[in-house]
């Protein structure tokens, strides 16, 4: 066991997955439906993110463990999970005061909350929104988005080198869910040197700046992880390869590739490579790319845990595929 896991499994009836013995703390579960968040007697967070998965599963799941127990708290819509370590949120945004102020009191909220309770660094986030590439009054809901999260974590000069990874990602049903971790100490910022920096992208693609890291990497007293913010087809600024799943397929892991590599220079611990990242998840925006997608990765990668295939918008209407990834490596060896 170790201090923070995730595996993918199934959802029928009770999950199940390689790990079982230590109960989850958090269940992630795609399929259709809506997005929402409960939390049952156990404190078991259960997040249902209204996703397709693509491939023969009709539900799959992210199943988080920890072998130090966790403590749960409330404070309004945010769900709080602590063990002295890390701490892991989650919580529905409620969208009636319009989408960029809902952004921003959530991730307002998001802040203050970890602050007073000493987890003040964000290191990966997940943003699950409907209709992210929709207008809403005219402005596309991602832009909204961008606005409402760059005024609340753009309040502290330096900002910009303590943002974490993160994947900003449109569902099929209602309900916008954000979940993440956190910790006393933010983690190490990796970016592309092939990349813009999502936080220095010019305005044409959002008025304030995209605020994440390309790629974050954390050091716990047992292991080092790598989070891997979802990986377009971007050069520069610019989307590259429009209309062709398979070169865009190839720039988005030619992207990782660069990543991985500065992660390993940067990091001693990281040995990372395409073939050991873990947890892959691969948001294709037609599901009619499902097949080529994964016979391309099968045939190019000898992954230990197959990628979850999962049907969503990624926030630029141009892009087909996003993939995101973590891994683990364990400090000792
Ligand atoms: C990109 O590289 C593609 O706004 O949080 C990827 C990951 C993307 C996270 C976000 C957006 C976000 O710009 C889109």
């Amino acid at each position: 066991m170790s201090l923070l896991s995730i595996n993918f499994g199934t959802t029928a009836p009770v999950p199940t997955d390689s790990d079982s013995k230590t109960p989850p703390f958090a269940i992630i579960r795609y399929g259709a439906g809506n997005s929402r968040i409960a939390r049952n007697q156990d404190d078991l967070l259960k997040i249902d993110v209204a996703m397709p998965v693509l491939g023969d599963q009709q539900h799959a799941c992210e199943v988080w463990r920890s072998d130090r127990p966790m403590q749960h708290e409330q404070s309004g819509p945010l769900q709080l999970l602590y063990n002295g370590i890390f701490l892991f949120g989650a919580l529905e945004v409620d969208e009636r005061n319009g989408l960029e102020q809902a952004t921003q009191d959530a991730y307002t909220l998001i802040l203050e909350q970890l602050r007073r309770r000493g987890y003040p660094y964000l290191l990966r986030m997940w943003n699950y929104l409907p209709d992210i590439v929709g207008p809403d009054h005219g402005v596309e809901r991602y832009r909204l988005f961008c606005a409402g999260r760059h005024t609340a974590l753009a309040t502290e000069p330096g900002y910009e080198s303590r943002l974490p990874a993160a994947s900003a990602l449109g569902t099929t049903g209602a309900g916008f869910v954000i979940y993440f971790i956190a910790a006393y100490e933010p983690a190490l910022q990796i970016e592309n040197p092939l990349q813009v920096s999502a936080f220095h992208y010019p305005a044409c693609y959002a008025p304030k700046s995209p605020s994440f890291s390309r790629a974050t990497v954390k050091h716990w007293p047992d292991s080092t992880q790598f989070y891997l913010s979802g990986t377009a087809s971007i050069r520069g600024h610019e989307s590259r390869r429009t209309g062709d799943i398979q070169g865009q397929l190839q720039l988005t892991l030619d992207n990782i590739e660069h990543l991985l590599t500065r992660a390993r220079e940067q990091c001693p611990p990281i040995r990372d490579n395409l073939d050991n990242l873990a947890l892959l998840k691969i948001y294709l925006r037609r599901a009619d790319d499902f097949t080529l997608v994964r016979d391309y990765m099968q045939q190019h990668f000898a992954s230990a845990c197959p990628p979850l295939y999962l049907q969503a918008d990624i926030c630029r209407k141009e892009l087909l595929v996003e993939i995101e990834g973590w891994s683990t490596f364990d400090s000792a060896r």
